[in-house]
């Protein structure tokens, strides 16, 4: 948490820089680049790119999962399987902060190249949305299941259901009751999903999403994370998008798919990030949501080029490939969290 308000009061600096993580344990800073220039570099694969610090861990694991062997479906499920399990992780499944009434909702999708998506919103009791996703994609004519059918179908399926909210969150949502003041802090410590876009060998696109979203939301609310489109998208002959922040800006604007279509239309994944991520402060400059507003995307597309773009400061993802390894990279951003 402190390593983010570090980085936060860093990005207000107007700067964003990379962090090379070699063998997973030392980090090199390169040059500092402006703050709102998005990269153009040489595209490789497999490429693996996720959301946020956790996403070291989760793409660690996926990486490990492709040079066995493993399909990136079995691969990206493996990933973010890592915050899902992670009590400290307070953002995603196991540990994740509660709603209003003090229970853990998840939600997740998954998608593969062929377009084949499942997705499970409002779950309850379940420790990996994730796989209950992925057996709706693989095992089911649907592509989402919500709330009780989603447990329902997850129980069928030999999940076991557990007590996800642990000590520390039940005593943070007993903490927020005092006031019961719903005022969502996005991206410092209270709201980040995992996303992760996967492009293998063979140069196929998959991607997967899950969250236990905004902290004390009201009761039954739906993010964008499992909605394919907002919170995540692919089209196996462009690229994959996956989104962070307010779900409620990033479902009004298609933002993952929309993040597709530009790069259909020739822009690189970091304009097209951006290119988004402007269109939706345009909508939403005069809105309510203003005040605490954050989105960020991620994007890959065919060639290995990727990249990423958030609307205010903080926003950072995990990067791996044969070249250069595992990487933390910052994101450029339009604005800093006082401007
Ligand atoms: C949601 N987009 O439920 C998710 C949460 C998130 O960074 O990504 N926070 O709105």
């Amino acid at each position: 948490m402190s390593d983010r308000r570090s980085f936060i009061k860093k990005a207000a600096l107007g700067t964003i820089g990379v962090s090379t993580v070699v063998g997973c344990n030392q980090v090199t800073k390169e040059a500092p680049q402006e703050k709102n220039k998005v990269s153009h570099q040489a595209g490789v694969k497999p490429l693996i790119i996720s959301t946020w610090k956790h996403g070291l861990p989760a793409n660690e694991e996926a990486w490990r999962f492709l040079k066995k062997g493993s399909s990136a479906l079995d691969a990206v499920e493996a990933g973010v399987k890592i915050p899902e399990a992670d009590p400290k992780e307070r953002s995603v499944g196991y540990g994740g902060l509660p709603d209003r009434e003090g229970k853990v909702t998840l939600d997740a999708c998954i998608m593969n190249h062929h377009s084949d998506c499942g997705s499970v919103s409002f779950l309850q009791g379940i420790k990996h949305p994730i796989s209950v996703a992925k057996k709706v994609l693989e095992e089911t004519p649907h592509v989402m299941l919500s709330g009780k059918g989603a447990l329902d179908f997850a129980l069928s399926k030999g999940f076991k259901e557990e007590n996800l909210l642990t000590p520390e969150s039940e005593k943070d949502w007993k903490k927020w009751l005092e006031e019961s003041k719903y005022k969502p802090v996005i991206n410092i410590e209270n709201h980040d999903t995992i996303s992760m876009l996967i492009l293998d060998e063979s140069g196929n696109l998959t991607g997967a999403c899950t969250t236990s979203g905004a902290a004390w939301k009201m009761h039954g609310r739906v993010g964008d994370s499992p909605i394919i489109g907002a919170g995540l998208f692919l089209d196996n002959e462009v690229g994959a998008a996956a989104a962070t922040g307010l779900g409620e800006a990033v479902i009004r604007t298609a933002g993952s798919a929309m993040v597709v279509e530009q790069m259909r239309l020739g822009k690189s994944p970091a304009e097209a990030c951006k290119e988004i991520v402007e269109r939706i402060y345009n909508k939403h400059k005069n809105h309510k949501d203003m005040a605490y507003l954050q989105v960020g995307f991620i994007a890959v597309n065919k060639q290995g080029k990727y990249g990423g773009y958030s609307l205010r400061s903080g926003f950072n993802y995990a990067v791996c490939d044969d070249e250069k390894g595992h990487r933390m990279e910052d994101a450029p951003f339009k604005m800093t969290w006082d401007s």
